[in-house]
């Protein structure tokens, strides 16, 4: 925990702590046992300039993907947090045998960082480009409208494989999770990408996941993006979310629905965060498309919370549960 978050949870915890006094005693003991909770990290202002390098690598199963380090291209690709206010430049190499591009949704780029061909910005084999992203917070403009800052659950994904618009590459698994946090956001203990391609979910063969794991508790974070040609109905078992930005509530007034499924089509992307298993345990908790055919053809993986010591109630491991039952 970063200096930040310590100084404000002994603030708060002295606060509750001083208006305990005049509370009935169940209050108390509430309050008290909230006051040792851990509050949650939140995230710090945006301004940094950052740097990363990223790859674009054919994957030996023929399929593609970016990564930090050669080799370690993965699918989705890494995941990539900022701040608003920070500005990423990438130092992208295209180690593959066909031109390749980043083309990022909802932050600020030139158009020389677009991704496309089109505005001549994609990477041809070998080659090494540099892409800048930049975000910025909400305010006003100088006519008193007021401008959205870039936080958000966003992705980037080729544009050039196969058609000009990465039909090709976005099928291979050239994809990947963009999070912008607001400053005083609340910080997750993992990150989760969810990506729905087409029939498959992060291009895994049908009935095998991703599986995710948790402990009851545990603040866990899913972002989740759809490609290719179909609409979908993401659904996640147990656990339910705010349809905001965040996820979350922002409090007792905060209007946002609550759902526990969302309809998604392609190059849409959103998230939340839940407590795993808050207020129904540990589990073997499905997500999956809720369109009944394209469930039943697989797409459906778990989020696998266990207790404190480590067992999921119900849960054969070497029965998943989620392969085809015949009825
Ligand atoms: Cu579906």
């Amino acid at each position: 925990m970063d200096r930040r978050g310590f100084n404000r949870r002994v603030l708060l915890g002295g606060a509750v702590m001083a208006t305990t006094l005049s509370l009935a005693p169940e209050a108390v003991a509430e309050a008290a046992a909230a006051s040792t909770a851990a509050l949650p990290r939140t995230a710090p202002a945006g301004g940094e300039v950052k740097h990363i390098r990223m790859y674009a690598e054919k994957l030996p199963d023929g399929q593609m993907g970016y990564g930090l380090e050669k080799g370690k291209a993965t699918i989705p690709g890494p995941l990539i947090e900022l701040i608003e206010g920070d500005t990423l430049h990438i130092e992208f190499e295209n180690t593959t045998d066909v031109a390749v591009s980043l083309h990022v949704h909802g932050l600020d780029y030139e158009i020389s960082s677009d991704g496309t061909r089109q505005s001549r910005s994609h990477v041809e084999p070998g080659e090494t480009r540099t892409y800048t992203w930049r975000t910025h917070a909400p305010g006003r403009r100088k006519d008193g409208t007021w401008r959205e800052g870039s936080a958000g659950y966003w992705h980037y994904h080729d544009h050039v494989v196969g058609t000009d618009h990465g039909t090709g590459g976005v099928r291979k698994g050239l994809y990947g999770a963009v999070i912008v946090r607001r400053k005083g956001d609340i910080l997750p203990d993992r990150t989760h990408t969810i990506v729905f391609n087409d029939m498959l979910i992060n291009n895994r063969s049908p009935y095998t996941g991703p599986d995710f794991e948790a402990t009851v508790g545990d603040r866990v974070e899913f972002v989740m993006i759809t490609h290719g040609e179909y609409y979908h109905t993401f659904h996640m078992h147990g656990h339910r979310w705010a349809d905001n930005r965040t996820g979350l509530l922002t409090g007792p007034d905060d209007p946002s629905r609550i759902i526990d499924t969302k309809i998604v089509g392609p190059g849409d992307s959103f998230g939340f965060q839940v407590i795993a298993g808050e207020g129904v345990g540990a589990g073997a908790w499905m997500y999956h498309c809720h369109v009944q055919s394209h469930s039943d053809m697989g797409m459906v993986g778990m989020f696998l919370v266990k207790k404190p010591d480590g067992t999921i109630p119900g849960y054969n491991p070497h029965d998943p549960g989620h392969k085809p039952h015949e009825h």
